[in-house]
């Protein structure tokens, strides 16, 4: 986009102005932001214009991304950067003095996702609109995001997270795109006078789902892409039937909050009514797009494709059922070959708790007309699998089951296409979880292994090891990620090494100046940074990373001259309000903060940092920070992880068990060149067969171990009241259910041979450089072309000299 920097300080001027009425001098950091992010999104909206009526004028098909969450992280700073214009943006804010980082940090982050699949979401909103492929996101606008994490004497307090308190400029509120979503009352059918079953309804509650969208602004090719998030109103024509605020609650409380929680299965009725209010405004929005098109509607798989961000739209399928039946008046078969051919699904985890069960009654009552079709769906699947593969699998594979309702399996027979997210993943799903299927429908499966989008991940969080990129190999790597690899070339040149250490340490100077004000600590930048940033869950391990940290600090306690290298231990994690045992793990990380911290017998030597409130804006400061990423999940329980890749592409070095993408991950950068530890998924599927394992008997026979479970209960770590017996007792007690102590013997191996090679600090960035030039295969953009290719049949609609193209990985 071409903007001379007078021509933008002239219009921020007016821009600020015609807001608030007085000159930009005496606003403050929200009014400046604000005005900046309304002034960048006029510039983005002829862009946004202009791709929409293009997918229409030239019948696109188009993708619509269903998701629960997105976690698009601040907008300002990427955007202007997709545009071509942070240069010009910084400069002329620099004229006026004001600083643009400054004005960037006023934006609210805003956290609608949990963790990794949020983010995933909306790293592939960025790749599509790079790719300059026509792809729509579609979810719920929560009016309070993941709840903010603080820490009271160390333990975990949920404060609301009011993101929209400063009114958010991204978004357009698009009255003339609203749905109708009906829930509940009594629905029954009648054939009316062309023979058809129409179904009739009476006492829904209706609720008004309003669009608003988000551009999603591609790189540097003129093209914006369409993020919608719903939220749930009164019927403008039914608002006199409201006479209280409390009867107006039911219909609110739809969108207002996210469930904040992604591994157990809880939440309820009113999660499985925001998700029908999603799936059914979608669907709804996509059926009347298409109208535009002209086309016949036995053609919607040729211009629609739906895809399913793990089960939590899974709705989709009968929705799509119920309109182009019940609304479009097709038959049931023509209305099945267009539904299975436009849905595709993603599973995200084999945590079976994760793995969404709807009671019947509730579904029932609820979502009446969606459950008859289910009912349907599920009888002709029962008829149709019986007699050709038998009792056991078409039982074991029904969506109806033992008085649930299956939503994997309805998310399955109602898709074209089911993948995982990493190799091992995806293995696991074939072999495991959804074995049956497999059998059933072996063509259907397919493997894409997660990615990240390198220009908010490297580009603007990196932009010194980004400069020291172009300068060494150019600028083509930025539209070509796969030419990264020709910064291999430079794993021993002297010049590029000591380069690459500068880069690192002044990057993690300015994190712990950050630490500094934020948590009080000070830590030696020159110290080793070892982070674990990720949602807190048992299978995660961040207590193996615990036991590991007290270990360290009990040797240095008896030999205080003992050879460790120095240590900053950071952590970044949320735990789900109701996970107790995660909650307990973050209060024992953080006692033992507080003692590592302040003994003057450890020094430098071991520091722990628990970062509050961990999401997008403060990975945007670890990540390039970080020399060591943590990535110790019980192998096969980690679907694929994407903290790993960023980590990676930042230069750090990974410690990983043979974990999800953990292991492509040693595959491209070699086995040399990351820290390998612990037991193979297929020795965990072992031990869990053959229920061998005994954890005591491993606290009994290893002293060293025995000294770090006791100190956990013998008051060594202060101001815990039951936390330190109830880790104690998971781990010995009841039987270690992620392994923990087996594999702390070869973490701790791993760990000292981090130490080894962190003496050799020239070995390491050699280390670190091949890192980051085999980090190519996992930008997301690579990740979405295969989606395109294999699954969604969608192309780019930019020329092929415009923008981010791939020709290899
Ligand atoms: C996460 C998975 O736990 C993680 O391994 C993966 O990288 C990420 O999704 C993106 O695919 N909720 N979050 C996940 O799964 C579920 C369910």
């Amino acid at each position: 986009m071409e903007i001379t920097v007078k021509q933008f300080v002239k219009e921020f001027k007016q821009q600020f102005q015609s807001m608030y009425a007085y000159s930009y001098e005496e606003g403050s950091n929200e009014q400046l932001y604000n005005a900046l992010g309304l002034l960048v999104k006029n510039y983005i909206s002829s862009h946004w214009k202009e791709t929409r009526e293009k997918y229409i004028k030239n019948s696109v098909k188009q993708v619509y991304y269903f998701s629960m969450e997105f976690l698009p992280g601040r907008q300002l700073k990427s955007n202007a950067y997709n545009l071509g214009l942070l240069d010009v943006v910084k400069e002329g804010l620099s004229e006026l003095d004001l600083s643009f980082d400054q004005l960037a940090e006023a934006e609210a982050d805003p956290a609608l996702g949990n963790g990794g699949l949020g983010r995933l979401a909306s790293c592939f909103m960025d790749s599509l609109a790079s790719l300059g492929m026509a792809g729509n996101g579609n979810g719920i606008r929560y009016q309070y995001g993941l709840f903010r994490q603080k820490f009271v004497d160390g333990y975990q307090v949920e404060l609301p997270e009011n993101w929209l308190r400063y009114r958010n400029v991204w978004e357009t509120r698009n009255d003339k795109s609203t749905c109708m979503v009906r829930f509940g009352g009594n629905v029954w059918l009648e054939e009316n006078h062309q023979g058809h079953l129409v179904p009739h309804y009476e006492n829904t509650l209706n609720v008004l789902a309003v669009p608003y969208d988000t551009p999603m602004v591609g790189y540097r090719n003129d093209t914006v892409n369409n993020l919608r998030l719903w939220s749930a109103e009164i019927p403008v024509e039914e608002e006199a039937n409201y006479h209280t605020i409390e009867e107006t609650e039911p219909i609110k409380e739809i969108t207002q909050v996210l469930y904040p929680d992604d591994s157990n299965y809880e939440g309820r009725l009113l999660r499985l009514k925001q998700e029908y209010f999603m799936v059914s405004a979608g669907v709804q929005s996509i059926i009347r797009h298409f109208r535009k098109y002209n086309v016949p509607r036995k053609n919607i798989p040729d211009k629609v494709a739906i895809h399913i961000n793990d089960t939590h739209p899974a709705l989709v399928v009968p929705e799509l059922m119920r309109i182009l039946i019940d609304e479009e008046h097709l038959s049931w078969e023509q209305a099945w070959e267009i539904t299975f051919k436009t849905c595709s699904y993603t599973n995200h985890t084999i945590l079976r708790e994760a793995l969404e069960k709807w009671p019947i009654d509730m579904m029932k009552e609820l979502l009446p007309r969606i459950y008859m079709i289910i009912e349907e769906i599920n009888n002709r699947f029962v008829e149709n699998t019986m007699p050709l593969y038998g009792e056991r699998i078409t039982w074991q594979t029904a969506i109806l089951q033992n008085g649930v309702v299956n939503m994997a399996h309805l998310a399955v027979i109602g898709s074209h296409s089911v993948n995982g997210v990493a190799k091992l993943h995806t293995d696991i799903l074939m072999n495991d979880v959804l074995k049956d299927f497999f059998e059933l429908y072996p063509e259907r499966f397919n493997n894409k292994t997660n990615g990240i989008t390198q220009r908010r991940w490297v580009h603007l969080a990196n932009p010194d090891l980004t400069q020291l990129i172009d300068e060494k190999i150019g600028e083509n790597w930025k539209l070509t990620p796969s030419e990264l690899k020709v910064f291999k070339g430079f794993e021993k040149d002297k010049d590029t090494l000591n380069k690459l250490t500068d880069v690192k340490l002044k990057n993690k100077k300015r994190l712990a100046a950050h630490i500094k004000e934020v948590k009080g600590i000070t830590v030696d930048p020159n110290a080793l940074f070892d982070v674990q940033i990720k949602r807190l869950h048992a299978y995660k391990r961040q207590h193996l990373n615990l036991l590991h940290i007290l270990h360290r600090y009990l040797e240095i306690k008896e030999n205080p001259s003992v050879d460790y290298v120095p240590r900053v231990f950071i952590f970044g994690a949320k735990a789900a309000p109701s996970y107790h045992y995660a909650k307990q793990i973050i209060k024992v990380i953080n006692s033992l903060a507080d003692l590592v911290n302040n003994d003057p017998d450890v020094g430098d030597k071991l520091k722990i940092v628990f970062f509050e409130n961990y999401g997008v804006s403060l990975a945007e400061k670890i990540i390039p920070a970080a020399d060591i990423s943590e990535q110790i999940s019980l192998a096969s329980m980690e679907a694929s992880g994407t903290s790993n890749m960023k980590l990676m592409a930042n230069g750090a070095l990974t410690l990983a068990t043979l974990d999800g993408a953990n292991i492509e991950i040693r595959d491209f950068v070699g086995e040399d060149n990351l820290f390998v530890f612990g037991l193979s998924s297929k020795e965990v599927y072992k031990l869990k067969e053959n229920q061998s394992y005994q954890a005591r008997e491993l606290y009994e026979s290893d002293q060293k171990l025995k000294n770090v479970l006791d100190a956990l209960t013998n008051g060594t770590i202060p101001n815990l009241q039951d936390e330190g017996y109830a880790l104690f007792d998971s781990l010995v007690n009841f039987n270690d259910e992620y392994f923990v102590l087996k594999d702390f013997a070869s973490y701790v191996e791993a760990q000292n041979k981090v130490d080894d090679l962190y003496k050799d600090q020239s070995e390491w960035a050699r280390k670190s450089l091949l890192n980051i030039a085999s980090s190519a295969p996992f930008s997301a953009d690579y990740t979405i072309q295969r989606y395109a290719d294999d699954i969604w049949k969608v192309r780019s609609c930019v020329e092929e000299d415009e923008g981010v193209h791939l020709v290899d990985e």
